[in-house]
């Protein structure tokens, strides 16, 4: 059982002794090794996060609570966030727990389905503007000017604060940095934590070297790839569907600084991705979680990744949210009589 990333790094964290220690459970989660898709590629090893096993179902929770720690201890009475979907969720959830108002903004027709339905379960207040995730953030910061109401997005730095426990959990678990670290990227700030934890390991000595951060988006929504920001983004993987993002610089320091690289992959990879994690892995995530496989698997191809390399690929978010990113590849069982000779019959048993 996870004691919550407070309690478990408490003195590599902004909090001090009048800071609530606020915890879901959060952290703590797996890091799996791969059976198929690491030796296909010929890895000398492939670890995949499991960060969908957070509380609420993906790695905004370490952030979440830091952030609402912080914003309880100074006094605030309302959370708000700009969202893809994820953040909403686990404000939402943080809020009902603390006893804090939440307000959410998010984009339209492009949230996944089982995160907006978190959000509202959790009692938040849900507003959908007519704009991409970028223009609810701008919205956002200009509402969140008043004292009693804390912005929770990743432009609150509590929020990377906690994020990078993400990254100590991994040398924790495995004895060292990998040699590279595969994970999305939309608004850029979990490669900029995780890039934040290595190093600040690095400097306790708990690791021997520093990964090299591969950083993945879609190829519709790659501000990053391509140096400028994108207007209309698009992609299967609505959580990043971000083409301005916040943490920029984050992103691309940890880019360079760890001689990494940040590329592009299609829908058809993420997707294909997802289906293999699913399928030969028996790890169900949502898109965007996938890019982070599609484009190690590129890097493969590419010669960017050596043959024997030790990898880690961040699996940010669960499956459940977003059934419908599926829906292409299933169809309804069939249905038969209920008997078990039909039963075996149409089983092929
Ligand atoms: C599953 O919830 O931006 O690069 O508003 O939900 O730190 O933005 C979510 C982002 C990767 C990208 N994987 O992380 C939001 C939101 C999943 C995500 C990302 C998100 P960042």
């Amino acid at each position: 059982m996870s004691r919550g990333v407070i309690a478990a790094y408490a003195e590599l964290l902004p909090v001090d002794d009048h800071t609530p220690r606020l915890s879901l459970g959060e952290g703590g989660t797996p890091c799996v090794e791969s059976r198929v898709i690491g030796p296909r590629l010929g890895l000398g090893s492939l670890h995949l996060k499991l960060e969908g096993l957070n509380p609420t179902g993906s790695f905004k929770d370490r952030g979440m609570v830091v952030a609402v720690a912080r914003a309880l201890q100074a006094g605030a009475t309302t959370l708000v966030c700009a969202s893809t979907g994820n953040t909403s969720a686990s404000a939402a959830a943080y809020g009902a727990r603390f006893g804090l108002r939440t307000a959410v903004v998010v984009p339209h027709g492009r949230v996944a389905s089982g995160k907006l339905l978190q959000a509202q379960v959790h009692g938040a207040t849900v507003v959908a503007v007519d704009g991409g995730f970028d223009a609810a953030l701008r919205i956002v910061r200009e509402l969140a000017t008043r004292p009693d109401v804390a912005l929770v997005n990743s432009v609150n730095p509590f929020r990377l604060e906690g994020q990078k426990t993400a990254a100590f959990e991994v040398v924790d678990d495995l004895g060292d940095a990998p040699d590279v670290l595969a994970i999305p990227v939309g608004n850029a700030g979990n490669i900029t934590a995780y890039w934040r934890g290595f190093r600040e390991y690095h400097g306790l000595g708990r690791c021997s070297h520093l990964p090299r951060m591969l950083g993945a988006q879609a190829s519709g929504a790659a501000p990053l790839v391509r140096g400028r920001v994108v207007e209309h983004p698009y992609t299967v993987a609505t959580a990043i569907r971000i083409g301005a993002p916040a943490s920029w610089q984050g992103a691309v320091d940890a880019r360079d600084e760890s001689e990494g690289l940040i590329d592009a992959v299609d829908d058809s990879e993420i997707l294909a991705a997802q289906w293999r994690l699913a399928q030969e892995e028996g790890v169900f995530c949502e898109p965007a979680s996938a890019a982070s496989v599609a484009l190690l698997e590129k890097c493969v191809v590419s010669g960017a990744v050596a043959p024997g390399t030790h990898a880690v690929c961040v699996i940010t978010g669960s499956g459940l949210k977003d059934p419908d990113a599926m829906s292409g590849r299933l169809t309804e069982p069939v249905t038969v009589t209920a008997s078990a000779a039909e039963v075996a019959a149409a089983l092929g048993l």
